[in-house]
């Protein structure tokens, strides 16, 4: 904690309600001394906020892979590794023929959610349960019990292959994917805006494109899936079924130089004070913005490409879930800048509200079935109340 009083008093900030924001200049905005300012005042609020279960002795530390010691950093390989090593405990009744392991029903536990938690109301929140999930399994079932790592994106905005966490060394999740030359540019069309015409995105494949070469998790069996990208219908049998297969990648680096660099984040934390917009520019969700598709949250995906391109399937890969601990990160630094103020949900309950549903409240229920019972939206602001939540961002 020593270097968040030395962050703190460096600024010759009172802490107050909202939080009094430093005026960053651009430098240390995208060096990422701002995010980093802001990430310690954050957690200077948070911390005013604990109780219930949620006792400073059980209060998780999530930290960024880098700043973990490479013992801890194979530690919790190990431990990812030993829960894609645990059985299914989806029931048996036939309706996922591919979930064989857990590793699976996480997957299943995103898909089958899908279109209701992304490009709608719950679309952090359920996020935000999902990742504790893995976090509480990963304690439970394999002795992990230090916080779940999350990715700083901004310390790669130059070469994603060079990054610690992707470098295909034993403290990394695996390298690149084998690199298939001669693919075209990726063209996204996305609909769903005020204007007919779609907002075109265009950006060049990245430097892999197959299966994972080498390093940890190069030998992940994926099963279900993958789901159709090109608009061709699906059945349960397609994207429930046992289809086993390898775990590729394609990492990018201009996805993150575009859409998720210290700036971008930095930017995003400080420029919108309500949920509705805070979360369309992380989601470049067309009916908040033409101007900034694909967002913070698409940056990621796009940056790792292969499978965690896929919206349904991709927790599949391990780098699914650094890269949404680093969305919840963003989210929850803005949260507690303003916390009485950020506490709310905006939209419905369906992808692009189709088809139309009721606007989400606060007092409806989020799940990640079976492995977690459901709880209420407003239960899932506060992440130091111990209802069920008990961690910060360091
Ligand atoms: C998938 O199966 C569920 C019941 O298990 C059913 O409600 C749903 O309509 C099916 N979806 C498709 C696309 O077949
Ligand atoms: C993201 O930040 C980079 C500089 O770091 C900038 O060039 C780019 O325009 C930003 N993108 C968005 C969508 O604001
Ligand atoms: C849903 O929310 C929108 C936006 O705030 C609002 O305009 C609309 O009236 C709400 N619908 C209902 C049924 O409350
Ligand atoms: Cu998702």
């Amino acid at each position: 904690m020593q270097f968040l009083s030395a962050l703190l008093l460096a600024g010759g900030l009172a802490i107050a309600s909202p939080i009094n924001i430093p005026n960053y200049a651009q430098a240390a905005i995208d060096s990422g001394l701002a995010l980093k300012g802001l990430n310690a005042l954050a957690t200077i609020s948070a911390l005013t906020r604990t109780g219930g279960t949620c006792t400073p002795n059980k209060i998780k530390y999530r930290r960024e892979w880098r700043t973990l010691s490479k013992p801890d950093r194979r530690k919790f390989i190990a431990a990812v590794k030993c829960l894609q090593g645990k059985p299914s405990v989806l029931p048996k009744d036939g309706t996922v023929p591919g979930a064989i392991t857990l590793w699976d029903d996480l997957a299943y536990a995103h898909a089958w959610r899908t279109f209701f938690v992304h490009v709608s109301a719950t679309f952090l929140v359920w996020h935000r349960y999902f990742l504790f999930t893995y976090e509480s399994l990963l304690e439970t079932e394999c002795g992990w019990t230090q916080g779940l790592p999350y990715w700083e994106w901004g310390l790669d905005e130059n070469n994603v292959r060079g990054s610690p966490l992707f470098d295909g060394s034993d403290t990394s999740i695996g390298s690149d994917g084998i690199f298939i030359p001669g693919r075209p540019d990726f063209i996204l069309d996305i609909i769903g805006g005020p204007n007919p015409e779609p907002v075109r995105v265009v950006f060049p494949p990245g430097t892999g494109g197959g299966c994972i070469e080498r390093g940890p998790f190069k030998d992940t069996v994926v099963r279900l899936g993958p789901f159709p990208l090109d608009g061709t219908p699906w059945t349960n049998e397609t994207v429930y079924g046992n289809n086993p297969r390898c775990l590729d990648r394609d990492l990018n680096t201009n996805p993150i130089k575009r859409w998720s660099t210290f700036r971008n984040s930095t930017e995003l934390i400080l420029s919108y004070d309500n949920i509705r917009e805070f979360q369309g520019f992380l989601e470049g969700d067309p009916r908040v913005t033409t101007e900034k598709p694909i967002g913070v949250h698409g940056g990621g995906h796009w940056a790792v490409g292969g499978i965690t391109r896929d919206p349904v399937i991709s927790p599949y890969d391990p780098a699914f879930y650094f890269h949404h601990n680093q969305l919840d990160r963003i989210y929850w630094i803005w949260q507690n800048l303003d916390f009485n103020n950020r506490k709310d949900v905006f939209g419905t309950g369906t992808w692009g509200n189709v088809p139309p549903s009721p606007n989400v409240t606060v007092e409806d229920f989020i799940d990640v079935l079976p492995h977690q019972p459901a709880i209420k939206i407003k239960d899932s602001m506060n992440t130091v109340s111990g209802a069920p939540f008990c961690y910060v961002y360091v």
